[in-house]
């Protein structure tokens, strides 16, 4: 059994000093790159953090897996064991552009079950964390547990790309009629802050067509310490080491955006 005390201690004073460094780059120009495509940016930045996060574990924690974003990790092709799911910037656009609205974060994994999950704001010093079981924290503050709310009444996080005809889900029965019934959208380009969102009650729901392990792994672990559902389209659990399609919400509005709208486009 891990000793989840001593990761957390650890993990923590890894974030805070990962934090500093990528603040103090904002005083020289990074690196910028494309990975897939010309929107799909990393930087200098993104593999450094990794870097440092990869060989501080590594130090510490010997006979632990990694599973980083930018390839720094070792690649498990299973979940056994102690994984850290890092994805060292999430929102690598907003860091660009807006040197804001992105995130560090860190899911920390038991033989697949949840551990301890973190989503850091390193510009605002906003730590969300959960450890399995104890309950979710923005900073020091213990975060209730998320209530049912009707869709009219809902704010939901929704990248406008998927409202458009694409190869994920063909929005006219799904995502327009849901976009028309709740009370407002938003997108901040970030998957682990929409997830924290969620977790705070600031979003009610977060749906994207597909994300990657890291980017969702420690988003999760917080969102269901409040009682929060992340599920695929389908209701179904995630699949944890490959990239889902993800809804994210409040009990009881998560099965109803599933089946009055996203079921109706499976
Ligand atoms: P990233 O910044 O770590 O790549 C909004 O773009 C969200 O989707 C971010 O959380 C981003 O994470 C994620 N994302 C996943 N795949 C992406 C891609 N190919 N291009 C841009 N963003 C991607
Ligand atoms: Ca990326
Ligand atoms: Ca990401
Ligand atoms: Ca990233």
């Amino acid at each position: 059994m891990a000793n989840w005390t001593l990761i957390d201690k650890h993990a923590r004073a890894w974030l805070q000093e990962a934090g500093k460094r990528i603040v103090s780059s904002f005083a020289t120009t990074p690196e910028i790159m494309t990975k897939t495509n010309p929107n799909d940016l990393v930087t200098n930045i993104d593999q450094e953090t990794e870097q440092f996060f990869t060989e501080k574990i590594r130090e510490t924690f010997p006979d632990h897996h990694i599973l980083g974003e930018e390839g720094f990790g070792d690649e498990p092709t299973g979940l056994s064991g102690i994984i850290w799911i890092i994805d060292p910037i999430d929102g690598t656009t907003n860091f660009v552009h807006q040197q804001r609205n992105f995130m560090i974060s860190i899911g920390i994994y038991e033989n697949g079950e949840p551990g301890l999950g973190f989503v850091y704001d390193v510009v605002y010093q906003e730590l969300y964390h959960a450890r399995a079981g104890e309950g979710a924290y923005w900073n020091d503050k213990k975060l209730p547990a998320l209530e049912e709310l009707p869709v009219e009444k809902a704010l939901i996080g929704i990248n406008s790309t998927w409202l458009v005809s694409n190869r994920l889900i063909d929005p006219k029965e799904t995502l327009i009629p849901l976009v028309k019934d709740v009370r407002g959208t938003r997108s901040y380009g970030s998957a682990a802050l929409e997830f924290v969102f969620v977790a705070t009650g600031r979003l009610d729901a977060y749906i994207t067509m597909r994300l990657s392990p890291w980017d969702f792994a420690g988003g999760k672990i917080i969102v269901e310490e409040v009682g929060g559902k992340v599920t695929n389209l389908k209701g179904e659990p995630l699949k944890m080491l490959e990239r889902n399609p993800i809804v994210v919400a409040r009990p009881g509005l998560h099965e109803k955006i599933i089946q009055k709208y996203l079921s109706k486009g499976l």
